[in-house]
């Protein structure tokens, strides 16, 4: 009997016309949260690390970077049918820095954010410190949100954060990405570390009250 691909084997492989598909099963039996940290962050882990040890190549890398993307957009498209609440309770701005293209987990972290309720500002990948400070006055914000992946990149980070709080000391920092921890975002002086979608909620909970 011909059996189907797994979501995460499908990643692996990068098979992006089988992705959609395979979500839609899959929300069938799973929450869209769970299928996120259990199917698609693990499954990129695993692409991750054998790119890494040169088992795979960068074209493989993007081929299951842009098949999660099909799936995404499915998940994307559940969560705001189950959408909390229409009334915004608060601005949060979401860019990954400078020097660093991946948005995979900056993407997922709007899409949580903005389904329990908050108003995103997303400026996209690759974003210059001086275009972060410049959206925040201007959109009056309280909170930043910040992704970075790279070792390379958290260095822009950093800059990113006291570019912020010298303009404006009020200004509230949340930082995630594999690449971060808790203490590391302690040295580089974010007033929070998310590890993942949720916490990012809890803490933009946290701050909006
Ligand atoms: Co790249 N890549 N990649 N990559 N890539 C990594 C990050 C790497 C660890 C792979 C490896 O070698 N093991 C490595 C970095 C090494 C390092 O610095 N330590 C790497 C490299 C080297 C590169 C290139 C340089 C490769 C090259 O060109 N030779 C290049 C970088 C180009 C650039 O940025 N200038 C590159 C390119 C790419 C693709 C374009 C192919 C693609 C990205 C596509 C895209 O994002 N649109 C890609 C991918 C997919 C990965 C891996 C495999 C997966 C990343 C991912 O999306 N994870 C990654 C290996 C890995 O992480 N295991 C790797 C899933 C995502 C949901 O997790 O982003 O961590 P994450 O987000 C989580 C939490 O961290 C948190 O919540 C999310 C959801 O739970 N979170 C936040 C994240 N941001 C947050 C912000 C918050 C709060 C929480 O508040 C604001």
């Amino acid at each position: 009997e011909f059996k189907k691909e797994s979501l995460s084997n499908i990643i692996e492989k990068g098979l992006r016309e089988e992705a959609k598909d395979a979500t839609i099963k899959l929300l069938e039996q799973k929450d869209p949260l769970l299928i996120v940290n259990q199917d698609i962050v693990s499954a990129l882990d695993l692409v991750g690390e054998k790119y890494e040890k040169g088992y795979i190549f960068l074209p493989q890398l993007i081929q299951s970077a842009e098949t999660v993307k099909e799936s995404l957009e499915v998940i994307k498209n559940r969560l705001s049918k189950d959408s909390f609440s229409q009334i915004s309770k608060g601005k949060i701005i979401l860019a990954t820095v400078k020097g660093d293209i991946h948005d995979i987990g900056k993407n997922i972290v709007k899409v949580l954010l903005e389904n329990y309720g908050f108003q995103v500002i997303d400026l996209g990948k690759d974003v210059p410190k001086e275009k972060i400070v410049e959206e925040a006055i201007k959109h009056n914000v309280k909170l930043i949100g910040l992704s970075s992946l790279m070792t390379t990149t958290v260095k822009n980070m950093e800059e990113t954060i006291k570019a912020l709080k010298e303009v404006n000391s009020n200004f509230e920092v949340m930082v995630g990405g594999a690449v971060l921890n808790k203490d590391y975002a302690d040295m580089i002086c974010a007033d929070y570390y998310a590890r993942d979608a949720k916490e990012a909620v809890t803490i933009a909970k946290k701050i909006f009250g």
